[in-house]
C-alpha cells in the first residue's frame, strides 16, 4: 500500500501511528504529496486531501478515520477500533473529537496565512473558541484517556501534536494541565514518537519530504 501524506498533517500521522501500533508498517511506502500542489492527488481523491491510500488493488482510501479502520481490520492484534458497544462508542466520539479540534486549528491555520485584509477575526475567534472547549471538555473527563488505546486516543494525542507545530505559544499546557500531563504520557509510545514531526524532518531522506506554502 501506499499513503499520500505530509509530514505536517496530523491526520496523516494519525494514519502512520495506526500503522506503528499495528505492526502494519513496513506494508505502507510513503508518498509525499502537497495537497495544495499535486494536482494529480485529486485522480485518487476528488478532495485533494491527505491522508489518501492506494491500495494494492488500485483502489483509493480516504480519510483518515476510513484508512485506520481498513488498517485496524488488517491484523488480529487488539483492535483499535473497539467492537463493543460500549467501548466502540466513547473511542468514535474521541476521535470526532480529536479530528474535529484539528479541523478547527487547520481552519485557522488557513486563516491567518491569508493576507492581513482578507482575514476574519470572527472566524479565527471560532476556531479557538471551539478548541478550547473541546481541552476544558477533555479536562473535566480525563477519564474517557485512560484504558487501553483506541483510535480516540490517537486522534486526540495527534490534535494536540498539532499545537507545537503551527501554534506552540498557545497556553493550552497550563490551562489544561491534567490533559497535558496525558499527552506528555502518550507522546512517550514509540508510535508517537516515531510520527512527531520534528523527528520525521531530521530523519527521512528529503525525497520522502515535501513541504512548501500553504502548508497546513
Ligand atoms: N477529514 C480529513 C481531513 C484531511 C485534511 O483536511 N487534510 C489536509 C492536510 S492536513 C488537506 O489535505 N488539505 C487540503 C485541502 O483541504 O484542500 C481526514 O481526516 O483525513
Amino acid at each position: 500500500m501506499r499513503l499520500h501524506c505530509t509530514i505536517t498533517s496530523a491526520y496523516a500521522r494519525k494514519v502512520w501511528v495506526v500503522a506503528h501500533e499495528t505492526g502494519l508498517l513496513d506494508k505502507i511506502e510513503r508518498l509525499p504529496t502537497n495537497p495544495h500542489f499535486d494536482e494529480y492527488l485529486r485522480d485518487d481523491n476528488p478532495l485533494c486531501r491527505v491522508p489518501t491510500l492506494l491500495l494494492d488493488n488500485g483502489e483509493a482510501l480516504f480519510d483518515s478515520p476510513v484508512i485506520c479502520e481498513y488498517l485496524d481490520s488488517l491484523h488480529n492484534g487488539r483492535k483499535l477500533f473497539p467492537a463493543e458497544p460500549e467501548k466502540r462508542w466513547p473511542a468514535l466520539r474521541l476521535q470526532a473529537l480529536g479530528d474535529g479540534m484539528l479541523d478547527a486549528n487547520v481552519s485557522r491555520r488557513c486563516e491567518i496565512i491569508r493576507p492581513a485584509n482578507e482575514q476574519s477575526p470572527m472566524w479565527i475567534a471560532r476556531q479557538i473558541k471551539g478548541v478550547e472547549a473541546s481541552c476544558a471538555w477533555l479536562e473535566a473527563r480525563l477519564d474517557q484517556l485512560s484504558g487501553p488505546v483506541t483510535i480516540g486516543h490517537i486522534a486526540i494525542g495527534c490534535a494536540l501534536g498539532y499545537f507545537d507545530i503551527r501554534f506552540p505559544d498557545d497556553p493550552w499546557r497550563a490551562q489544561f494541565p491534567g490533559l497535558a500531563a496525558w499527552h506528555a504520557s502518550f507522546e512517550e509510545r514509540p508510535s508517537m514518537q516515531a510520527t512527531r514531526y520534528s523527528v520525521l524532518k531530521a530523519t527521512l531522506p528529503a525525497h520522502l519530504i515535501k513541504e512548501g506554502p500553504n502548508h497546513h
